[in-house]
């Protein structure tokens, strides 16, 4: 295959749509350089002293891993000088990033989760980037506000992720299709390696933590037993794959076809909403899954239909082959 880097891949399908001033490309291509500067890092963790944690506490009241800390470091400071960006949301950081005065600013808003399935990195199990792009809905250079970054998924313009794994890959959208770009570490580019993913119709495995059974509703143990039955409409059960790193087991399920569902969890009833963060997690996820042709649900509303009230709002996500995730909109319907 001919060697198509991201930056060629995006202007041969941009020719109809030029992505503006070349700033998103600009912005892509500076987010690009901080994934390598991530991959060096996370490729030598077993050698250096970046395992484990910095002891201190993150606003989701999580250890943050060394590592965790170092890539949010990286994309924060290589972004803030892009030039292109008027604010960042980042999964680690309380409140949103507004760019330094000393920087030039643009329209777009940057949000992420530096190090997803960061708990995983001393058992060297993939780990990831997720990442979401917005334009700001203001215009003129007065400071971006809150509720200007509070957008529904449906408004993200691009949304990506990069595995950390045997291979570091890069898989993105811009809104016409989902291609994949393999790092060759011997260029040190990323080349288009999947183009147009496509996630199939249906999929033959689930994803779920089902050590938390107890605390799912009754329609998400129905589901689940739905396809662990014979009675599903492969005939047969589902196979349980489940890493526990979103990325992992999304970019498995993109490929293979499946389901990966983080279920409301009804230990604090004040909170009946999971573990994953809307706006750095899910939203993304479920623009590259749409663009693949699945689904993305909390169980009754598209993901990307959620307008969020805060920035880490945390959401159910039901996310992956269509005809699987209408199974699950099926029973919540019925359970209403
Ligand atoms: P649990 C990693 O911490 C993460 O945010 C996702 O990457 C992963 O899907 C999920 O949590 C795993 O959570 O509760 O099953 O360990």
């Amino acid at each position: 295959m001919r060697q198509v880097t991201v930056v060629e891949n995006l202007l041969l399908r941009q020719k109809e749509r030029p992505m503006a001033s070349g700033r998103f490309t600009r912005l892509l291509t500076e987010l690009i350089l901080s994934a390598k500067i991530i991959d060096r890092e996370v490729s030598k963790a077993g050698l250096l002293d970046v395992l484990g944690v910095t002891g201190e506490v993150n606003v989701q009241g999580e250890i943050v891993q060394k590592l965790d800390d170092f890539a949010n470091k990286v994309i924060i400071r290589r972004m803030e000088r892009a030039g292109v960006l008027c604010a960042m949301v980042s999964e680690e950081n309380a409140d949103f990033i507004e760019i330094p005065h000393r920087f030039p600013t643009g329209d777009y808003i940057l949000v992420f989760d530096p190090l997803d399935g960061s708990a995983n990195i001393d058992a060297n199990v993939s780990i990831g980037t997720i990442f979401g792009i917005y334009r700001r809905t203001s215009f003129g250079d007065q400071a971006v506000t809150l509720s200007e970054i509070l957008q529904k998924g449906a408004m993200q313009v691009a949304a990506g992720y990069i595995i950390y794994g045997s291979s570091t890959m890069l898989v993105y959208t811009a809104g016409d299709g989902v291609h994949g770009f393999t790092l060759d570490p011997s260029v040190g580019e990323f080349l288009l390696s999947h183009p147009d993913i496509k996630i199939p119709e249906q999929g033959k495995i689930y994803s779920v933590n089902e050590g938390y059974s107890m605390y799912w509703d009754e329609p998400t143990r129905k589901i689940v037993d739905y396809f662990k039955s014979n009675d599903n409409s492969l005939g047969r059960p589902y196979s349980l794959r489940y890493i526990g790193s979103l990325v992992s087991d999304f970019h498995r399920n993109l490929l293979y076809g499946g389901i990966f569902m983080y279920p409301a969890d009804m230990r604090d009833p004040r909170k009946p909403s999971g573990k994953l963060r809307l706006m750095c997690e899910a939203a993304p996820m479920a623009m590259i899954i749409e663009q693949a042709g699945g689904m993305a649900t909390d169980g009754t509303r598209r993901i990307l239909d959620i307008e969020p009230q805060e920035l880490h709002q945390r959401v159910p996500l039901f996310v992956g082959s269509k005809s699987d995730v209408e199974i699950v909109q099926r029973y919540y319907a019925d359970a209403r």
